[in-house]
């Protein structure tokens, strides 16, 4: 064989095997959920065939052609059986891309589909898109909303002016998609998901307006806008149901991740909440909870994060960052929450509907003082005396 030959079979064994790579909980979690020891998908997970042309006579050296720099901030969706995530894939020139990866249960074994998705430009295409929610609506269609990333032209001189908008595509077979006009707002938005149920006949949307394109500024929090025609979806009513608040895990900005599980007890969500610090922005998950028959009622808040970056977690482009836009609640129970680290890789950690719940019920609230903090720390030292005295 020549040596051209003997490399590729050598690379391609190298890709199987970490493609095949099994994962295992890591020990000693927090109770709520498990670690796990790998990232589910690196950007080394990706095919092949999209990085390599495999023509001796083309490439002899067999250089990566096109490079990818990250995978991370995924959608994610149990479909026909299988933990599938549509993964927001980072090439070497910054463009984001959706592709699909499943796995047989959902925290190893990832394999991408052979093509990225070919996704439909709106009316004025975007130069990049990125972080998808998925929301398997109750009309029967699989709904992408997505951010859509344009220059924005009224800054002509500002290469680095931008405008956050979202997208709506939606697909019966994660293969096809037919995209829908963009979200009209009156500001930018980012982080949008689509609630899986009609509200008084309309589709839900929670929103995340904003002054600017990273700037939340006066936008408030987490808001919720009720839509006629998704076909032409516009937000006239939105208010804030899940609002920032000074010195919390939340202070800079907030918001929605993937849509919210129904379970008996209320809906749960899943959000991200950012703050400042000499080094930049902290990006950590939290937890809330709200009423059934009025998912904008908060009916729990955990106090604090619930999920942040650790050990090498906190490495990466944008450092400090644990961010999610996917998660499946399997028929048992199981909860298998796709969480990205600074922007580069991503992860799973697993838990069930009755330990988040518990997590959301039972966890204090934060007080918001230092002195609250402490008396409610002491409330469970005095709680655990009397335990132990029994
Ligand atoms: O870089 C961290 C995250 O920043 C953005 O989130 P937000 O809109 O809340 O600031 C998003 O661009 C997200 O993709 C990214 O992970």
């Amino acid at each position: 064989m020549s040596e051209f030959k003997n490399k590729i079979t050598a690379l391609r064994k190298h890709h199987e095997e970490l493609l095949n790579r099994k994962n295992e909980p890591l020990a000693w979690g927090n109770g709520i959920y498990e670690k796990y020891r790998n990232p589910i998908i690196t950007a080394e997970h990706t095919p092949l065939e999209w990085r390599y042309d495999f023509n001796e006579h083309d490439n002899p050296y067999l250089m990566q052609r096109i490079m990818m720099n990250a995978t991370l901030n995924a959608g994610a969706i149990k479909w026909q059986g299988r933990y599938v995530v549509v993964v927001r894939v980072e090439g070497a020139d910054r463009k984001s891309f959706f592709a699909v990866a499943e796995s047989p249960n959902g925290v190893d074994n990832f394999r991408f589909w052979p093509e990225p998705i070919t996704m439909p430009d709106d009316v004025v295409p975007a130069t990049n898109i990125y972080d998808m929610r998925l929301t398997a609506h109750e009309d029967g269609w699989i709904y992408g909303i997505f951010c859509a990333e344009r220059h924005d032209d009224t800054c002509p001189g500002d290469l680095s002016a931008a405008t956050a908008t979202a997208a709506i595509a939606r697909t019966r077979d994660l293969k096809t998609w037919e995209r829908l006009p963009d979200l009209k707002s009156k500001s930018q938005q980012r982080n949008v998901a689509l609630h899986p149920e009609f509200v008084n006949g309309k589709y839900a949307f929670y929103t995340r307006p904003q002054d600017g394109f990273i700037d939340a500024g006066s936008g408030g929090g987490i808001g919720w806008a009720l839509v006629d025609d998704i076909t032409h979806a516009e937000v006239v009513d939105e208010k804030i149901i899940n609002a920032r608040h000074y010195h919390t895990i939340m202070e800079v900005k907030n918001g929605e991740g993937p849509h919210p599980i129904k379970t008996p007890q209320g809906w749960l969500h899943l959000a991200h909440g950012v703050r400042g610090c000499a080094s930049g922005l902290r990006y950590v998950l939290y937890m809330y909870m709200t009423a059934l028959d009025d998912p904008t009622r908060v009916i729990a808040q955990p106090g604090g994060y619930f999920l942040v970056p650790e050990g090498s977690e906190y490495i990466g482009d944008v450092m400090n960052v644990a961010f999610s836009n996917g998660w499946i609640a399997d028929e048992d129970g199981r909860v298998f929450i796709y969480y990205a680290s600074s922007d580069t890789r991503l992860h799973v950690a697993t838990s069930t509907i009755d330990r988040l719940v518990d997590y959301c019920m039972n966890t204090p609230q934060d007080g918001l003082t230092t002195t609250a903090s402490v008396e409610t720390i002491k409330r469970l030292i005095e709680k655990n005396r009397s335990t132990n005295k029994e």
